[in-house]
C-alpha cells in the first residue's frame, strides 16, 4: 500500500501526552489516515527562527510521524499574515474590499512554498501519495514537480473558490491557478466552488474541461471534484454524552433560568458574519418585545489571526456592538447577549450546543462550516433544537432541512429566529432527523477515505507505471 504524505500550513498531530479530544475533527481524521497508511505529516511548526535552516523536527506519536520546519519572521509576515490571510483569504471569501495586494506578500508566499518543497521533497518516496491542504500551499505541487517528483498529488481547498470576476482582480491569477494544475486531483467543499473553478479554467485559461470535471493540460488529465468535509461524528457524539458536556449543559441551562438559548460558535473572523448576526438578534429583540426577555444569545468567539489589522478591527466592532445591544435592551436581571471572547474544550462546547434551542450559524461566506454539523450532532434527537443556517455556507447545500437564511438581511434572520422559537416539536424532530442522517453519513472519515481512494486511482505520472 502507498504511504501518505500530508502537507499543511500547520501540523496538528497527536502530542505524546495529548488527549484525543484536544484535536479538531480534521486533525483526528488525518492522523487516523496517517496511522493506517504510514507516512508523514509535514508543515510549519508555528515557531520562528532568525535564519531559515531547513532543519526538520521529526517526531513520532501515537503512530503518526510529523516533520516540521521553523520559518523566519519575514516569512510569517509575508506568507502567513500577508498573502495567505490578507490576500487569498478575503478574496476567496468574496471580500475584495479587504483584499490587499502587495508584491512582498506574493514573493514571501512563493519563497515559503519553495521552502516547503525543498524540505518535504526529500521525504517523499516513489509511490507515496501526496495530499496538500488548503490555500496556503496552492503552488506547492508545481514546485515539487519542478524537482522531478512524479508521485500522485492531491490538493484540497477548505475555503470557497470565488467567482471568476472576483478572482481576476488578483495580480498574476493565471500563474497561481496554472500552478495548481500540477496536481492530479483538486478537491473542493461543494459543487458551487467546483463550478466556479471550472468556469475560470474554461474562460480564463481556455483549457478543455469535461462535464465531470476533467481538465486537459499539457498532455495530462487533472480531476477536479467536490468532497464535502464532515465532522468526526462518532467522537463528537460520544463527547456530547461525556460528564464534561453534561456539566456545561447544566451550567448554561441553570444560568439562563428557563429562557430560550441561541448559540453561535465561530473563530473571530469577518467571514463568519458576526456583526450582522448581532444586528439581526438586536432586530429580533426590537421587533418582538413580548418575547425579548425570554431569550439569550451565547456567542462564543475565540480570537484568531490577531496579527492582521482587519481581525483587530472586527474584535473592537463586535465588543462595541454587543455593548450597544445589551445597553439598549438589558435590565437588572437579564442581559440578552453573552459575548465570550475565548475558546472552550470540545466536550464543553458540545454541552453548550445541546443546551441551545437554536444554533445560529450565519457566515457571509464559508467553505463548508463544521459548527452547523456539530450543533446538529449534539442535539437530543427526541427534543432537538433548530439550526438556522446561512445559505452562503457550503454546508447549506448538504443541509437543506435547516432554516436557511440570507445573513445580510437582519429582517430575514429576525423572522427566522421567531419561526424557530415557535416551531412545533414535530417539525423540529422531522428536520433534525434528516439533518442528522446527513451529518452522520458525510463524516470526516468518509471524506478522508473518498479523497485518498480517488487519488490512489489516478493514473500515476508516466514513468512510474
Ligand atoms: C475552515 C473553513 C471549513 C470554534 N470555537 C471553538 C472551537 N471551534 C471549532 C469548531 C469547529 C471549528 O473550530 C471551526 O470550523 P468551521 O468549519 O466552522 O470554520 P473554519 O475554522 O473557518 O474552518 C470552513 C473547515 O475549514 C473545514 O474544512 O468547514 O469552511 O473556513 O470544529 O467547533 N473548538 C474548541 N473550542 C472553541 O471555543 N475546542
Amino acid at each position: 500500500m502507498s504511504r501518505l504524505i500530508v502537507v499543511s500550513n500547520r501540523v496538528s498531530a497527536p502530542k505524546a501526552m495529548g488527549a484525543k479530544g484536544a484535536q479538531g475533527g480534521l486533525a483526528v481524521a488525518l492522523s487516523a489516515a496517517l496511522g493506517d497508511y504510514g507516512g508523514i505529516w509535514f508543515g510549519w511548526s508555528g515557531q520562528e527562527t532568525d535564519t531559515f535552516t531547513g532543519h526538520l523536527d521529526m517526531q513520532r506519536n501515537q503512530g503518526v510521524t510529523t516533520a516540521t520546519i521553523d520559518l523566519e519572521p519575514q516569512d510569517v509576515d509575508e506568507y502567513y499574515n500577508g498573502y495567505a490571510n490578507r490576500t487569498l483569504w478575503p478574496l476567496f471569501h468574496y471580500r475584495i474590499d479587504l483584499t490587499e495586494y502587495d508584491r512582498n506578500f506574493g514573493e514571501g508566499y512563493e519563497r515559503v512554498n519553495a521552502r516547503f518543497a525543498d524540505s518535504v521533497g526529500p521525504l517523499i518516496e516513489p509511490g507515496d501519495l501526496v495530499w496538500i491542504q488548503d490555500y496556503h500551499l496552492l503552488p506547492l505541487a508545481s514546485l515539487l514537480r519542478g524537482k522531478g517528483l512524479k508521485n500522485r498529488i492531491g490538493l484540497f481547498l477548505h475555503t470557497p473558490w470565488p467567482p471568476t470576476r472576483l478572482l481576476v482582480t488578483l495580480p498574476f491569477h493565471e500563474r497561481l491557478v496554472t500552478s495548481m494544475l500540477a496536481c492530479d486531483l483538486i478537491g473542493f467543499q461543494t459543487s458551487e466552488w467546483l463550478e466556479s473553478f471550472l468556469h475560470y479554467i474554461d474562460k480564463e485559461l481556455g483549457l478543455p474541461v469535461s462535464p465531470d470535471g476533467e481538465i486537459e493540460y499539457e498532455g495530462r488529465t487533472i480531476q477536479a471534484r467536490a468532497f464535502p468535509i464532515g465532522i468526526d461524528y462518532a467522537d463528537f457524539t460520544a463527547g456530547a454524552k461525556s460528564p464534561e458536556a453534561e456539566a456545561s449543559y447544566q451550567k448554561l441551562r441553570q444560568s439562563t433560568r428557563g429562557r430560550k438559548v441561541l448559540i453561535g460558535v465561530d473563530r473571530l473572523d469577518y467571514s463568519k458574519g458576526l456583526g450582522e448576526r448581532l444586528d439581526s438578534f438586536g432586530r429580533f429583540l426590537t421587533d418582538n418585545p413580548e418575547m425579548a426577555k425570554d431569550v439569550v444569545l451565547l456567542q462564543i468567539a475565540p480570537p484568531s489571526r490577531g496579527d492582521v489589522a482587519s481581525y483587530q478591527q472586527i474584535r473592537e466592532d463586535l465588543e462595541r456592538k454587543a455593548g450597544h445591544i445589551n445597553g439598549a435592551h438589558a435590565d437588572v436581571a437579564w442581559v440578552p447577549i453573552r459575548y465570550v471572547n475565548r475558546g472552550y474544550p470540545r466536550t464543553e462546547l458540545a454541552g453548550f450546543y445541546r443546551a441551545a434551542d437554536i444554533g445560529l450559524v450565519t457566515p457571509l461566506r464559508d467553505g463548508m462550516n463544521l459548527v452547523a454539523k456539530e450543533y446538529v450532532a449534539a442535539q437530543n434527537p427526541e427534543d432537538p433544537g433548530v439550526l438556522i443556517l446561512s445559505r452562503f455556507a457550503g454546508a447549506a447545500l448538504q443541509m437543506p432541512d435547516a432554516v436557511l437564511v440570507n445573513p445580510m438581511s437582519s429582517e430575514e434572520v429576525s423572522i427566522a429566529i421567531k419561526y424557530a422559537l415557535d416551531m412545533s416539536k414535530e417539525e423540529r424532530i422531522e428536520r433534525h432527523t434528516k439533518l442528522l442522517a446527513s451529518v452522520r453519513d458525510s463524516n470526516v472519515e468518509n471524506w478522508t477515505r473518498d479523497f485518498i481512494a480517488d487519488l490512489s486511482g489516478r493514473t500515476p505520472a508516466p514513468d512510474l507505471i
